[in-house]
């Protein structure tokens, strides 16, 4: 008897969901995060209609331990994804994952492109690791990599696809597995926008293999490209285990200044390839009219040293690998354009987009709803965001607070620790542990680390 209140109201529509995520993408190398020569107009317009998070933290700087973590809402102590070669369900057989929420909510639960891990270049195209079960649709565009057509070279010779220093301008975009997962994306937008639907997007750029189109290498003169600043003495307090850790990432990759520029301008001509794949299925959304009724949360899988300290790519837990980009656009909600301060972390996404459509979330999620912070950046959300590099022979574990981070690292019967003061010192260039100054701080945050 709704008849003495007025008209009933009508049943509300669902909530879609389009989750992208990009594979290497650092946060310093976008428009919106401030880089002065980055060309990323669509995630930039993303930052517009939503919120930026500025301290946004993954909680592994590896591909497969993070994303595990991340579609999961569990931490990687829990998923025990801690290198790229296990599947989660080895471990977690019976967990929900996000999409799989949305999926026996009714959803269509749609994969296009890298989701969980996926080897790149080596298994690009392939479904290996992509849990069937957490999708209705589960698609693999391949892509042609460092076999595209076109001019390449590899800036690191002595280290091959997947880690090396590798681009390939090409001619056109027909060949690559982001213009497919872009195209596959529009179609099922298309098919189905009068349904609701979660659609994972995975781009595979900026990861090497950096190839794009030439055009956007053309974006980027090497005259105009600079180097991340470095100071003498900076790898002097820095502990040996961590050029363990990085491995053949470490020493510039033994790449000289040129190079490193060259590096640097395919790693931007990468995002603004990929920017613009992104720019297309946005497109899209609005064309359909679906915007309004869909949460966009655009994020990368971990942070990427652009050459900070001599370090390159990620597996570290510095603040250049464990920082990530993070942005979301959700319909209704009231802060527009503002970046957010707070700490937040990357297992904090499945509870923020499963609340956000209302849905009840697993009892066991691990992270915090972010709900609140897209009404009002401003307020609090946790005092610390964590990040692990935990192989069977090293345990490394950050703690990033609001002023500090702070690193202990166990290796071979050795601890060793990181302290680096954010106030003064944004680019940890000066380990404070012996610094008796910071007797106090020091103690409260290895407290936090288990
Ligand atoms: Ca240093």
């Amino acid at each position: 008897m709704a008849s003495a209140l007025g008209a009933v109201a009508a049943p509300k529509r669902p909530l879609n969901v389009l989750f992208v995520v990009s594979d290497d993408l650092t946060s310093t190398a976008l428009g919106c995060y401030g880089h002065p020569l980055v060309q990323s107009p669509h995630v930039d317009s993303l930052a517009r209609n939503g919120v930026r998070f500025d301290r946004a933290y993954c909680q592994y700087a590896l591909c497969a331990p993070s994303r595990a973590s991340f579609l999961t809402g569990m931490r990687p102590d829990s998923t025990r994804v801690l290198t790229n070669g296990p599947d989660f369900r080895e471990f977690l057989p019976s967990h929900v994952t996000m999409p799989q929420l949305f999926k026996n909510n009714g959803y269509q639960a749609i994969r296009e492109g890298k989701m969980f891990h996926m080897g790149v270049p080596g298994t690009v195209g392939t479904d290996k690791w992509q849990d069937a079960v957490s999708w209705t649709h589960n698609g693999s565009p391949q892509g042609k990599e460092q076999n595209s057509k076109g001019e390449g070279k590899n800036l690191t010779p002595h280290i091959g696809p997947g880690v090396g220093m590798q681009y390939v301008k090409t001619p056109d975009a027909s060949e690559q597995a982001d213009f497919d997962a872009a195209n596959r994306a529009i179609g099922h937008l298309e098919k189905h926008r009068n349904e609701p639907f979660f659609l994972g997007l995975g781009f595979v750029r900026p990861h090497v293999p950096f190839v794009a189109p030439s055009e956007y290498f053309d974006k980027y003169p090497l005259a105009k490209i600079r180097l991340a600043e470095r100071r003498a003495n900076d790898l002097d307090d820095i502990p040996a285990v961590v050029a363990r850790t990085l491995g053949n990432t470490a020493g510039n990759m033994k790449m000289n200044e040129d190079q490193q520029m060259e590096a640097l301008r395919a790693y931007y001509a990468a995002i603004s390839f990929m920017d613009a794949q992104l720019g297309r299925v946005l497109g899209t959304l609005d064309r359909l009219g679906l915007r309004e009724n869909t949460v966009i949360v655009f994020q990368g899988d971990h942070g990427w040293h652009l050459g900070e300290h001599t370090f390159w790519q990620k597996r570290s837990l510095m603040e250049e690998s464990a920082k990530v980009p993070l942005v979301i656009s959700a319909p209704g909600r009231k802060a527009r354009g503002q970046g957010c301060r707070a700490l937040v972390e990357l297992v904090d996404v499945y509870p923020t987009v499963a609340g956000l459509c209302g849905l009840v979330a697993p009892a066991n999620l691990e992270g915090k709803t972010m709900q609140p912070l897209l009404d009002d950046p401003k307020r609090a959300h946790k005092i610390v965001a964590r990040t692990q590099l935990t192989t069977p022979k090293v345990d490394g574990r950050a703690v990033r607070t609001a002023d500090f981070r702070y690193i202990r690292w166990k290796a071979e019967g050795e601890t060793a620790e990181e302290l680096y003061d954010h106030r003064k010192d944004a680019r940890e260039f000066t380990n404070l542990v012996n610094d008796r100054r910071y007797a106090a701080e020091l103690g409260r945050h290895r407290a936090m680390v288990p």
